[in-house]
């Protein structure tokens, strides 16, 4: 069994007892899509992408193990079609580096992601350096500088209390002047719903730019998969004031909502990245829609 599908396993058990319903070669009745859709929507897949679902197997009238490859398409059509997989990861030998900020709620895991992204594209060859922008905990600039010195990674870092646009600015400043080929930046966690910190996240986008010409290249949004439907309200209002463009989802290892994903990718159209699987620096995994939705509905589906 792969990561993913391991990742997925508290949520697929969500969804098995109304999978084992759909017998092969029986056409499947009224009842069994209800508790189809039912599963759907305690797996986190929200009712409104759970009620689209059901109602293709409705319209179609099939047999229970065509339900299931239906149900699959469906799925994967969904997930990939914000652009999923299209957008490359940077690389070695870059003339100005490539700068991503990370952002969301308090405790989503953007400090770990950091880390972890750090790692994946230092063993693709990247040279990389942190941004500590979280100034507002001393604990977290530590943090940071912890994963550093583990990785052996520059980390720009200023005093608690201090203005994280200005680190951003240094870091990318720093990176510049350095040749690094990725800057990383960490936020500090945020309520979506308070204004001043979705304008503070502007500001450092401001930053970046400043200093580098089209930076960031990205903002993701960093969510706590163990959320679920809550995360597509985070990632409405991230995406309406931070210009987020993609998305991590975390700790899918613990959750039993992975199915979150298909809401955030039909709803919002957003691209989802990565998914992290556990707290160590190699469990994230590039998004794959296929492997997904196997992970979802059981490899044999
Ligand atoms: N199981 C699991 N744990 C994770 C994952 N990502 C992060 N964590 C854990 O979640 C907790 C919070 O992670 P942080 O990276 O500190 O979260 P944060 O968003 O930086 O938190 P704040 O800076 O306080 O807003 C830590 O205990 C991490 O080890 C994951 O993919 N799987
Ligand atoms: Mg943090």
């Amino acid at each position: 069994m792969g990561i993913l599908s391991r990742s997925l396993g508290r949520t697929r058990e969500r969804l098995k007892g109304a999978l084992q319903k759909l017998l092969p070669s029986e056409k499947v009745d009224a009842e069994t899509l209800e508790s189809l859709e039912e599963a759907l929507i305690s797996a986190d897949v929200g009712p409104t992408t759970a009620a689209e679902l059901v109602e293709e197997l409705q319209a179609a009238a099939p047999t229970g193990e065509e339900s299931r490859r239906l149900l699959r398409e469906s799925m994967v059509r969904i997930l990939a079609s914000p652009g999923n997989g299209d957008r490359a990861e940077p690389a070695p030998g870059r003339e100005t580096p490539w700068v991503a900020l990370l952002v969301g709620v308090n405790g989503s895991g953007k400090t770990t992601t950091t880390a972890k992204l750090a790692a994946r594209y230092q063993d693709h060859g990247c040279s990389i350096l942190l941004g500590a922008a979280d100034t507002f905990r001393a604990a977290a600039v530590e943090q940071l500088c912890v994963w550093g010195e583990r990785l052996e990674v520059p980390v720009v870092a200023h005093q608690s209390g201090g203005d994280p646009a200005a680190v951003v600015y240094d870091a990318c400043a720093a990176g510049s002047a350095r040749d690094a080929d990725v800057v990383l930046i960490d936020t500090a966690g945020r309520l979506h719903t308070k204004d001043n910190l979705m304008a503070e996240l502007a500001k450092m986008h401001r930053s970046a730019g400043k200093v580098i010409d089209g930076a960031p290249d990205e903002v993701w949004l960093v969510l706590d998969a163990t959320t679920g439907q809550n995360g597509l309200r985070q990632a409405e209002d991230f995406l309406a004031h931070a210009g987020v463009t993609g998305l991590i989802l975390a700790k899918l290892d613990g959750s039993a909502r992975g199915g979150v994903a298909l809401s955030i990718a039909h709803r919002l159209g957003l691209p989802i990245r990565y998914v992290g699987t556990g707290e160590g620096t190699g469990d994230l995994e590039p998004f794959d829609p296929e492997a997904f939705v196997d992970g979802l509905l059981g490899e044999a589906s």
